[in-house]
């Protein structure tokens, strides 16, 4: 049973203008596919062989944990962009909304922590919304492969800041990247992680 690169939910060049269609071709046509390629090659004859995706990660460590973790740190990724029509929620709703404006004050001040934390993110990572036990939100910063999924905190919302992610589009300008993010988050998505 070979781990497989799951579908884009939009068209390649449907996060245009912010994401372009060259970023989209080589971040998950090269990049995402790349680690599941690599995974298929390390679990061969293993203990994970036969494992999900998430077994792999939670029992694994060195390069299967790296590329099982961004794997699936990469579906989530995708998940978690849409494209940016007019009638897009632009903002988070519901219980999560409450969540985030009793974490943050509001959600112009999660929107400024968020974008801090992801800028201020050194080297390669990903930066994360994140649900607690008791229900309550925060943000947290992983390095390289690192992911929540290895921890007691569900994984609401993320954004890969990794250059590979923005580097053709906006160079070294990862707070351009962020403005870029923000016009894509699928708030839909979010809700429908936090429970
Ligand atoms: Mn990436």
């Amino acid at each position: 049973m070979a781990f497989t690169l799951p579908e884009l939910p939009y068209a390649k060049d449907a996060l245009g203008p912010h994401i372009s269609a060259k970023t989209l071709e080589y971040h998950y046509g090269k990049h995402h596919q790349g680690y599941v390629t690599k995974l298929n090659a390390l679990v061969e004859g293993t203990e994970h062989a036969n494992q999900s995706l998430e077994e792999v990660i939670r029992s694994s460590s060195g390069p299967i944990f790296n590329n099982a973790a961004q794997v699936w740190n990469h579906t989530f990724y995708w998940n978690c962009l849409t494209p940016p029509a007019q009638d897009r929620q632009k903002t988070p709703s519901g219980d999560l909304a409450k969540a985030i404006d009793t974490a943050f004050g509001s959600w112009e001040a999660f929107k400024a922590r968020f974008t801090e934390m992801a800028v201020n993110n050194f080297g390669s990572g990903w930066t994360w919304l994140v649900q607690n036990a008791d229900g309550s939100v925060e943000i947290v910063n992983t390095s390289n492969a690192g992911t929540p999924l290895t921890t007691d905190q569900k994984p609401l919302l993320t954004c890969d800041v990794w250059e590979h992610a923005y580097y053709l589009d906006y160079q070294n300008l990862r707070p351009h990247y962020m403005d870029a993010f923000w016009e894509l988050v699928n708030w839909g998505f979010a809700q429908q992680n936090y429970s």
